[in-house]
């Protein structure tokens, strides 16, 4: 299937207050200084590079129970969900770069302002659906999914800084793979919402076709709608991807990423990426930096058409050895 995509937008989202380590805000810098722009300008698409988002720095923000940094947290995504509606609205495909996982908040929310009929597929090595008092950590990347589940609705306390968003998604829009580090209490979530989600060992006994393949029929057998990609590169195995926050051994191999994003394109239907997770301070060297940068371009470049079978482009014919 040809990439319906007409033009990309490219958005950089510096943020790392979402959880306590530094450095995951250059995660926009290293992706792009990893060669993207060059990369996603041989498509047939256009790409606009909207550029970083200019995020508030909060002097007084003291933790909310445990959740750290929560008006931060809520300002800067409240500010990436505007951006996101109206790059979204204004017809682009958007690409978002971070930054931590707590940016999905305002990426999904954004997205489902223009699109509330979209699904949602999380690839992640963690289910990021900790509520404020299921939390071990009180990190915020840890609990972006909680902020959109209806069905949490009733679960979520009144947080400062997140009175602007209300829970828009259904546990049955949303889709995991990639699994391998999950909490009791995200557990309980997943298996009390009946959530459809891939482990790692599931894509170990179903392979990775067979895996995309329900993941399609869950998401959408009774109507085609639009994605919402949220990739999380620690869902790679830290061998591929070792410079980031919470690397997790046994992860998806590069080809399995590939085929994600590959399977992904092919739908037609792929509305936003977030691309989230690269730090590039916890790199052991700069090479390890590079490989996890380079990692995420392939898996941006696959999700937007590019192909293992060659490009597409056509010839008019054949050259000619005579
Ligand atoms: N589930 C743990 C750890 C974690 C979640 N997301 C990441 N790490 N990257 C938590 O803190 O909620
Ligand atoms: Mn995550
Ligand atoms: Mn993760």
């Amino acid at each position: 299937q040809q990439s319906r995509a007409h033009s990309v937008a490219v958005l950089g989202a510096p943020f790392s207050k979402g959880q306590k380590k530094r450095g995951v805000e250059h995660g926009p810098k290293v992706i792009r200084d990893a060669g993207l722009i060059e990369r996603l300008s041989n498509f047939d698409f256009s790409v606009h590079d909207f550029g970083d988002l200019n995020f508030q720095h909060l002097e007084e923000d003291e933790p909310y129970m445990d959740v750290k940094f929560p008006r931060t947290v809520g300002a800067a995504n409240k500010k990436l969900s505007a951006a996101v509606r109206n790059a979204v609205s204004a017809g682009h495909t958007l690409l978002m770069l971070g930054g931590d996982h707590s940016l999905a908040i305002g990426s999904v929310s954004g997205h489902a302002q223009h699109s509330p009929d979209l699904c949602l597929i999380w690839v992640d090595a963690h289910a990021d659906i900790n509520t404020p008092m299921t939390s071990p950590s009180g990190n915020l990347h840890g609990q972006p999914v909680s902020f959109m589940l209806k069905e949490l609705q009733d679960k979520m306390p009144d947080i400062p800084g997140f009175s602007w968003t209300k829970p828009f998604l259904s546990s049955r829009d949303l889709v995991y793979i990639g699994l391998r580090d999950v909490d009791p209490g995200e557990y309980q979530f997943l298996k009390s919402f009946g959530i459809q989600y891939f482990t790692m060992r599931d894509i170990d006994r179903l392979g990775i076709q067979r895996v995309m393949e329900v993941t399609f029929d869950h998401l959408l057998a009774r109507k085609q709608r639009p994605i919402h990609l949220s990739f999380d590169i620690d869902a790679f195995d830290p061998s591929l991807a070792p410079a980031t926050g919470t690397p997790v051994n046994g992860g998806l191999t590069y080809r399995e990423g590939i085929y994600i994003a590959e399977e992904i394109h092919n739908t037609g239907l792929l509305s936003v990426m977030d691309m989230v997770e690269v730090n590039p301070v916890l790199g052991a060297s700069p090479e390890a930096v590079e490989a996890t940068a380079t990692l995420a371009v392939d898996v941006i470049a696959s999700s937007l058409g590019q192909t293992r079978e060659g490009a597409h482009t056509s010839m008019d014919e054949i050259p000619s050895g005579k």
